[in-house]
């Protein structure tokens, strides 16, 4: 069977002869008004972006080119003995559209793992970090560190043809992925002393590979969530914050990995990624203020302080989604099949019947349905992982997946420099002043 790398050759060509065509056809269509709303408030709802990898439904949530999360459950290929997707699977999925061969996936495990090694020098630059520096932090700055060796902007200095840009942008992108784990696991060890990185094993998958790294490779339970969580944060259509930053700035031709630590420092963000960090700080104020086993009462009264604090709650609402997020969903699943009993993801459980009631009664939020951010952290706290300051470290690994993808495709295509239209103020007053 074909390398990635050789599939992705043989669909280039035609996505190239297929945009033509849906250009020509109706490039000069209308998607519709662009009220000045949008232009104050964020951008929500104006179509801006192309991206096949997921797209986004606002009721249903995401699907990974046009499949659910529990049709890339059953449909992908899974470790020897594992019922969760393999993210190379995934992986091969947001490239291509296509669901890859077991061998397909466990030669990106081998790939992967014969890439992973940091160089000398960013394992210093971690090394020397102090532990008092988020690991977001940490971690953004090791992938601006990879720029050192960019296949893209090596071949760009030496004049490579716009045609080929692709090629070392796949190279790049491949070593960012497999480089994350060792990347994920230095930090981890030196912000919260869990003692020296074991090597990587090329026989084991990507998964098998982070956990051990982190210090739960014998945990199988805790392989299978990483190999879940990857999956579903892997991507979530084009235009959140993380893929959007990754797009934006590697329209200017910055390599993968000054893209992705851009991505990253937009994911380092609260009302992004870093609210799985969120969460679980929220979670054990709640406990330490209320019990651990609190009554509906107090639980509801704690989420209106938060709310009467002029604070969110953290893991509820979406700028796109309207409803509970599949990515939710399929976490309480693993939650209800591996750890029913867990005492704080009973507390999740039970916030979860009570916190939508209360956002629709304060009358603001227009979505008062849980994301993906409001589950997470809970399962890795049961497994022993508690330290939430590296919660969005895990985000992060996963969300490379989906903006490598989107940076490969966008240099086969020859996406160009992204530079939308800014308007002041008094300009909008002007040009409405007699409608
Ligand atoms: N708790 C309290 N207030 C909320 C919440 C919430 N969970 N969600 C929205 N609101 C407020 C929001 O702050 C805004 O208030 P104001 O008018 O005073 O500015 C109002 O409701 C309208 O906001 P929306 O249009 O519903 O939300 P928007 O699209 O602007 O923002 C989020 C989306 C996700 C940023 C927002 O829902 C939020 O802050 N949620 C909590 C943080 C969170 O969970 N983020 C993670 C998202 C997923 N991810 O991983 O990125
Ligand atoms: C994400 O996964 O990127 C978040 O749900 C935020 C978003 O889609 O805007």
């Amino acid at each position: 069977p074909a390398t990635l790398k050789e599939r992705l050759a043989e669909l280039i060509p035609k996505e190239i002869e297929n945009v033509k065509a849906t250009r020509a056809q109706h490039g000069k269509k209308s998607f519709g008004p662009v009220v000045v709303d949008q232009l104050y408030g964020g951008m929500r709802g104006l179509p801006a972006l192309i991206w096949d990898g997921s797209v986004l439904d606002a009721e249903e949530g995401i699907r990974f080119r046009g499949k659910t999360i529990p049709e890339c459950q059953e449909l992908l290929p899974k470790a020897p003995g594992g019922s969760e997707p393999l993210p190379e699977g995934l992986f091969w999925l947001l490239v291509t559209g296509e669901i890859p061969t077991q061998e397909q996936v466990q030669e990106l495990s081998r790939d992967w793992a014969a890439r992973s090694a940091i160089p000398e020098f960013v394992e210093e630059i971690l090394d020397r970090c102090p532990p008092t520096l988020h690991p977001m932090s940490q971690f953004s700055l090791a992938v601006t560190a990879l720029n050192h060796n960019s296949a893209f902007a090596k071949a760009y200095q030496s004049g490579i043809s716009k045609k080929d840009y692709w090629g070392p942008t796949f190279e790049d992108s491949m070593d960012l992925i497999a480089k994350l784990p060792n990347i994920a696991g230095r930090i981890y060890r030196n912000v919260f002393g869990q003692g020296k990185l074991p090597a990587i094993d090329a026989n084991k998958d990507y998964s098998h590979n982070l956990a051990t790294l982190l210090g739960f490779g014998d945990n199988q339970a805790f392989v299978e969530l990483l190999r879940l969580y990857i999956t579903i944060h892997s991507d979530h259509e084009g235009g959140n914050v993380s893929a959007h930053t990754g797009k934006l700035v590697g329209s200017a031709l910055s390599d993968p990995f000054l893209a992705y630590s851009a991505a990253l420092n937009g994911l380092a963000g609260p009302l992004h990624g870093l609210a799985n960090q969120e969460v679980l700080i929220w979670l054990r104020k709640m406990q330490a203020k209320i019990g651990e086993d609190a009554s509906d009462e107090a639980v509801k009264e704690y989420i209106w302080s938060t709310l009467k604090a002029g604070q969110v709650v953290p893991g509820y609402g979406h700028a796109v989604l309207r409803k509970t997020d599949p990515r939710y969903t399929a976490q309480r699943e693993f939650a209800l099949k591996h750890l029913p009993d867990d005492k704080m993801f009973k507390l999740v459980g039970q916030i979860y019947n009570l916190v939508p009631d209360i956002l629709l009664e304060a009358g603001k939020a227009k979505n008062p349905w849980p994301n993906v951010d409001a589950h997470s952290g809970v399962l890795l706290t049961h497994y022993g992982m508690d330290q939430m300051q590296f919660y969005t470290v895990l985000f992060g690994v996963s969300r490379a997946f989906g903006v490598a993808a989107q940076l490969i495709w966008d240099r086969a295509l020859g996406a160009p420099l992204e530079r939308p239209k800014s308007y002041s103020t008094a300009a909008i007053q002007k040009m409405f002043a007699d409608k």
